[in-house]
C-alpha cells in the first residue's frame, strides 16, 4: 500500500493489517500536548477520553518524558531474574506514596487484577484455611477488569465474554451498590475476596451510593474477606482524590493500579498489599518479564510525582464540580443525565431525531473536542487532569453548541 495521506488512507490501511477488534473515530492522531492531541491534517482537539484516563497528567509530559529518556538510554531491562538498581527504589517511593508495606509490579491493567485475584486465591487456602480449590470471589454486574479470559469470566457484558468460554470458575456476581446481596454472599466461608471497581468505568461512570464502599469494606473486614479496589481508571487523581476509595476514608486490603501511574507513557500497572497478604507469593509462584523494568520504575515514579507537585486530585475536584454544573444547565433534552465525580464524568444521551451518542461524539470531533460512546447512549468526559478552568469552560461550549443544535 503507498504512503497514506489523508484521514481515509489510514483507516483503510488499519482496516486492511490490523485485526478488527476496535471501532474508533474517525480521527487519526499524530501529536499531543498536555490537553490536546493533533490530526495528521493538523486539525487541534480537546483530547476528553485521556486513554481512558491514562493520560492525567497530560499528553507528552516533559518530566515525565525526561524520566524515560534518561532511563532508556541507560538501562531498559534486565527481567527479575537480576536485581535492578531502580526497582527498589520505585518499590519504596511508591508504598510510601500510597501507604501499603509491598508492591508488586505488573504492565497492564489485566495483569494487576490478575495478580490481585492470585494473591487473594492463595491468602485464601494459606491464611484463611479455604478448602483447596474452593476459593470463591465476589464481583460486581457490569465490571470491566480487562480481557483475560479469568476476568471476562467475571464480566456480565456478552462483548466481553462471548465466545470465550469455557470460563474460569470460582466467581459469583452481585449487582453492583448492593449492600444487601454482599452481605448475604459474604455468609459463604469459602469467600477471600471482593473485587470492585470504586466507581464502574465501563459501565457508564456508574457512581455507587454514598458510603457503599465504606460499608463494603467493613462487611469484607468483619468476614476475614479482602477487599480488593480495581483503581485501575479511578486511581491516581482522576476522581478528585488521588484514589477513589479515599472520598470515603476507605483503605483497600488490596490495591490495584495501572494507566496513569505511567501518565500514559509506558504500560505499568502495579498491585500493592501489606505483609500480610502480598508475602503468600513465594519466588517463582508469579511474575513477568516486563514487571518492574527500570524504565517503567523511573516512569512511573515521576508520573506519580507530577500528580502531587502538579496537585492534579485537587484540580479535578474543584474542576469537576463546574463541569457537571453547566452540563447540568445544558438546555436540551437530549441530555438525560449527567453524573460523575472529579474528572471522570459521563451524560445519558437521549437518542434525538435519529441521532445517537456516536453522532454527538463524531459532532464534537467536528468541533474539536473527541470523547468516546460506551453502551450506546452514554459519552465519557475525562480530560487530563492538567486543564484549567479557562480551558475547561472553552470545552464546556464546544459541548453545548454542539448538543444545542443537535436536539
Ligand atoms: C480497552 C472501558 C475504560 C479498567 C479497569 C482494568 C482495566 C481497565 C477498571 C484493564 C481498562 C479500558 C481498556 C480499554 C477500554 C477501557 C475502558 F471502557 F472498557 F471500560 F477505561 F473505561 N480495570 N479499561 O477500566 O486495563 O489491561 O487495558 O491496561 O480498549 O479495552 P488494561
Amino acid at each position: 500500500m503507498k504512503k497514506p495521506v489523508s484521514t481515509q488512507d489510514y483507516i483503510d490501511r488499519e482496516e486492511k493489517y490490523g485485526a478488527h477488534n476496535y471501532h474508533p473515530l474517525p480521527v487519526i492522531l499524530e501529536k499531543g500536548e498536555g490537553i490536546f492531541v493533533w490530526d495528521v491534517e493538523g486539525k487541534r482537539y480537546f483530547d476528553f477520553l485521556s486513554a481512558y484516563s491514562a493520560v492525567n497528567q497530560g499528553h507528552c509530559h516533559p518530566r515525565i518524558v525526561k524520566a524515560l529518556n534518561e532511563q532508556a538510554s541507560r538501562l531498559t531491562l534486565t527481567s527479575r531474574a537480576f536485581y535492578n538498581n531502580v526497582l527498589g527504589e520505585f518499590e519504596e517511593y511508591v508504598t510510601n506514596y500510597f501507604g501499603y508495606d509491598k508492591v508488586l509490579m505488573m504492565n497492564t491493567g489485566a495483569e494487576a487484577d490478575e495478580t490481585a485475584l492470585k494473591l487473594c486465591r492463595k491468602w485464601g487456602y494459606e491464611k484463611k484455611g479455604i478448602p483447596e480449590n474452593q476459593a470463591k470471589i465476589i464481583v460486581c454486574e457490569g465490571n470491566f477488569h480487562g480481557r483475560t479470559i479469568t476476568i471476562v469470566s467475571m464480566s456480565s457484558d456478552p462483548q466481553s465474554y462471548g465466545g470465550y468460554g469455557p470460563f474460569t470458575p470460582g466467581f459469583v456476581s452481585i449487582p453492583y451498590n448492593d449492600l444487601k446481596a454482599l452481605e448475604h454472599e459474604l455468609q459463604d466461608p469459602n469467600v477471600a475476596g471482593f473485587l470492585v471497581e470504586p466507581i464502574q468505568g465501563e459501565a457508564g461512570v456508574y457512581v455507587p451510593d454514598d458510603g457503599f464502599l465504606k460499608k463494603a469494606s467493613d462487611l469484607c473486614k468483619a468476614k476475614n474477606v479482602l477487599f480488593m479496589a480495581d483503581e485501575v481508571q479511578t486511581g491516581v487523581g482522576r476522581t478528585g482524590k488521588m484514589l477513589a476509595c479515599d472520598h470515603e476514608g476507605v483503605r483497600p486490603d488490596v490495591l490495584i493500579l495501572g494507566k496513569a501511574i505511567s501518565g500514559g507513557i509506558y504500560p505499568v500497572s502495579a498491585v500493592l498489599a501489606d505483609d500480610d497478604f502480598m508475602l503468600v507469593f513465594k519466588p517463582g509462584e508469579h511474575g513477568s518479564t516486563y514487571g518492574g523494568n527500570p524504565v517503567a520504575c523511573k516512569v512511573a515514579m515521576e508520573a506519580l510525582q507530577v500528580v502531587k507537585d502538579e496537585k492534579l486530585a485537587e484540580n479535578a475536584e474543584r474542576l469537576g464540580k463546574i463541569f457537571r454544573t453547566e452540563m447540568r444547565k445544558i438546555n436540551s433534552d437530549m441530555i438525560e443525565l449527567v453524573r460523575g465525580k472529579g474528572l471522570l464524568n459521563a451524560i445519558v444521551i437521549k437518542p434525538t431525531n435519529g441521532k445517537e451518542a456516536w453522532d454527538v461524539c463524531v459532532a464534537m470531533k467536528e468541533n474539536g473536542l473527541l470523547a468516546k460512546p460506551t453502551h450506546q447512549h452514554i459519552i465519557r468526559f475525562a480530560p487530563p487532569l492538567v486543564i484549567n478552568e479557562e480551558q475547561l469552560r472553552e470545552a464546556i461550549e464546544i459541548i453545548n453548541k454542539t448538543i444545542t443544535e443537535m436536539s
